[in-house]
C-alpha cells in the first residue's frame, strides 16, 4: 500500500470552482443541474465572494502575445504531473514514471504527460548528427538522415503505447494507489512518420528477409526482434507526435511505432534497422519480456498487448467529492489487436454489468474513452470495467488469468480491475475473487 502518493486531494476552493463551472454550463442537463444550481444558490444568498468581489483578472490587463512563445500549463494544473514510484527502481536513469490517466479525458494523450520508460536515461540527440541506417539482407544498404526522411510520403496514425510491464505490480493483488500507478504505463499519440515498409522497399528485402532488428542510439543500445510481417504492415518510423517533434522523453528525432505491440518494440532514438533471417534472442526478449509461467518455462515473443481497460475517474487519486446522486464515471479501453467494441461496467464487483457509452474516435489500436453516468446512491461501490475488442477477445477477471498464467508474471496483465468507493467518497485499491 503506497499512501503517501495520493497527494491530490480536494481544496474547498476546488470544491468552490468546479461548483461555478457546473451552474456556468450547466443549464441544459436537467435534474443534476438543478441540483447543483440549488447549492450554488444557497452560496450566493451567503454573499459568494467569488461572485461579489472583483479579481485581479478582472480589473489588470494579462500578458501580451510575446511572452508564451512555447505555450505551458495554467499554473493552477501544477499537481497535474508524471509520477514515478520511489521504491521500484535503484535509479531514475533506468526506470519509469506514470501518466497522470486520472487527470486526463478524451483520448489523446498530451505530450508532456506521457509516461516515460528508459534503461539509460533520455538521450538529448542533435538532429543533424542523426542518421538512421539500414543493413544485413537487403540489395542496398542505406543511410538517411532526417531530412532524407522527411521527403517520403508520410502517414499519421493514432496509437497507445503499453509497457508489458503495465499493472505488472499488481499481478499478486493489488498494491498501488492510483490508476496512475496501476495503469500510467500507456499513452495514446498521433505520430507522423514514414511507414517501415517503404523504407524496406527502398533498400530491397532479400528473399531470406525475415526479421528485423531496430536499434536505439542512446547508450542502452536497446534492441528487439520484430517479424517481417509486422514491419511490413503497419510499423512507422515516426519524427512527430501529436503534431509537433517528438519530445527527447519519447526518442527525439526518431522512433519506431509498432501499433498493439509491447511498448518495449518502439524502439526510441532509432538509428539502426537490421535484416535478418531469424530472431536475435537479445536481452529484452529472453531474461526481460517473457512470462514465467507455473511450470517453471517461459512464454516468449508475447508481442500482442489484449484488450484492458480501467475507470480513472473516480479512483483513488480521484475521488468522489460530492453527495450521492448523479455521477459521472468515466475510463480508457484499448486492445492490440483492433478496436474496442463495447465496454460494461459493474457498480458491484461484477455480479452485474451495464454497458458504457464509448465517446469520440474510435480507432485500431488506439485507446477508446467510455462514459457511464449513473445516479449514485451514497452506498459504498465496488467498480469494475471490462472491455470486449473488436475480435472479440474479453477482458478477463485477476483470477482467469491466474488460473492460466500462474503467479510469477509481471508482463502483460489485463485482468479487470477493482476500486471500493467508499461512503465518503475516497477510493481504495482493491481485489475482489
Ligand atoms: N532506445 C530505447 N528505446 C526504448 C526504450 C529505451 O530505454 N531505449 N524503452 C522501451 C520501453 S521498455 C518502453 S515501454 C517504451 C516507452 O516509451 P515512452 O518512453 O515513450 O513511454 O520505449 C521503448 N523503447
Ligand atoms: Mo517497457
Amino acid at each position: 500500500m503506497v499512501r503517501d502518493m495520493t497527494t491530490d486531494s480536494p481544496t474547498d476552493n476546488s470544491k468552490l470552482q468546479a461548483r461555478r463551472s457546473f451552474l456556468r454550463g450547466g443549464l441544459a442537463i436537467g435534474g443534476a443541474a438543478a441540483a447543483a444550481a440549488a447549492t450554488s444558490g444557497a452560496a450566493l444568498a451567503n454573499g459568494d465572494p467569488n461572485i461579489l468581489e472583483l479579481k485581479d483578472w478582472n480589473q489588470y490587463p494579462g500578458d501580451g502575445v510575446d511572452a508564451r512563445p512555447y505555450g505551458a500549463p495554467s499554473e493552477f494544473e501544477e499537481h497535474v504531473q508524471r509520477k514515478s514510484v520511489p521504491w521500484l527502481t535503484a535509479d531514475p536513469i533506468s526506470s519509469v514514471n506514470f501518466t497522470p490517466l486520472h487527470e486526463l479525458d478524451g483520448i489523446i494523450t498530451p505530450n508532456g504527460l506521457c509516461f516515460e520508460r528508459h534503461h539509460s536515461g533520455i538521450a538529448e540527440v542533435d538532429p543533424s548528427e542523426h542518421r538512421l541506417m539500414i543493413n544485413g539482407l537487403v540489395d542496398k544498404q542505406l543511410v538517411f538522415t532526417m531530412e532524407d526522411l522527411m521527403r517520403f510520403p508520410r502517414k499519421n496514425q493514432i496509437n497507445f503505447l503499453e509497457c508489458a510491464a503495465n499493472s505488472g505490480m499488481e499481478w499478486r493483488g493489488a498494491q498501488l494507489n492510483g490508476c496512475q500507478f496501476t495503469h500510467g504505463m500507456i499513452h495514446n499519440v498521433m505520430y507522423t512518420g514514414v511507414p517501415l515498409k517503404t523504407l524496406l522497399e527502398e533498400a530491397g528485402l532479400k528473399g531470406n528477409a525475415k526479421w528485423l532488428l531496430p536499434e536505439g542510439a542512446d547508450a542502452s543500445g536497446m534492441t528487439r526482434s520484430v517479424p517481417i510481417e509486422k514491419a511490413l504492415d503497419d510499423c512507422l518510423v515516426a519524427w512527430k507526435m501529436n503534431g509537433e517533434a517528438l519530445r527527447p522523453e519519447q526518442g527525439y528525432p526518431l522512433r519506431l511505432v509498432v501499433p498493439g505491440w509491447e511498448g518495449n518494440m518502439w524502439v526510441k532514438w532509432l538509428r539502426r534497422i537490421e535484416v535478418g533471417d531469424k530472431p536475435w534472442h537479445h536481452r529484452e526478449e529472453t531474461s526481460k519480456y517473457t512470462d514465467l509461467m507455473a511450470n517453471g518455462k517461459a512464454r516468449r515473443f508475447t508481442w500482442e498487448m489484449d484488450v484492458k481497460s480501467v475507470i480513472t475517474n473516480p479512483s483513488p487519486q480521484a475521488p468522489l467529492k460530492h453527495d450521492k446522486g448523479f455521477t459521472v464515471l468515466s475510463g480508457v479501453a484499448w486492445s492490440g489487436r483492433g478496436k474496442v467494441s463495447r465496454v460494461d461496467v459493474s457498480l458491484d464487483g461484477g455480479r452485474n454489468w451495464q454497458a458504457a457509452r464509448i465517446d469520440g474516435p474510435s480507432i485500431d489500436k488506439s485507446m477508446h474513452r467510455f462514459y457511464f453516468d449513473f445516479d449514485w446512491d451514497g452506498s459504498e461501490l465496488l467498480l469494475q470495467s471490462r472491455a470486449i475488442d473488436s475480435e472479440g477477445y474479453v477482458q478477463p477477471t485477476k483470477d482467469a488469468l491466474r488460473a492460466v498464467r500462474g503467479e510469477n508474471s509481471i508482463y502483460h496483465n489485463n485482468g479487470i480491475q477493482t476500486w471500493h468507493i467508499k461512503k465518503d467518497g475516497t477510493v481504495e485499491n482493491v481485489e475482489v475473487s
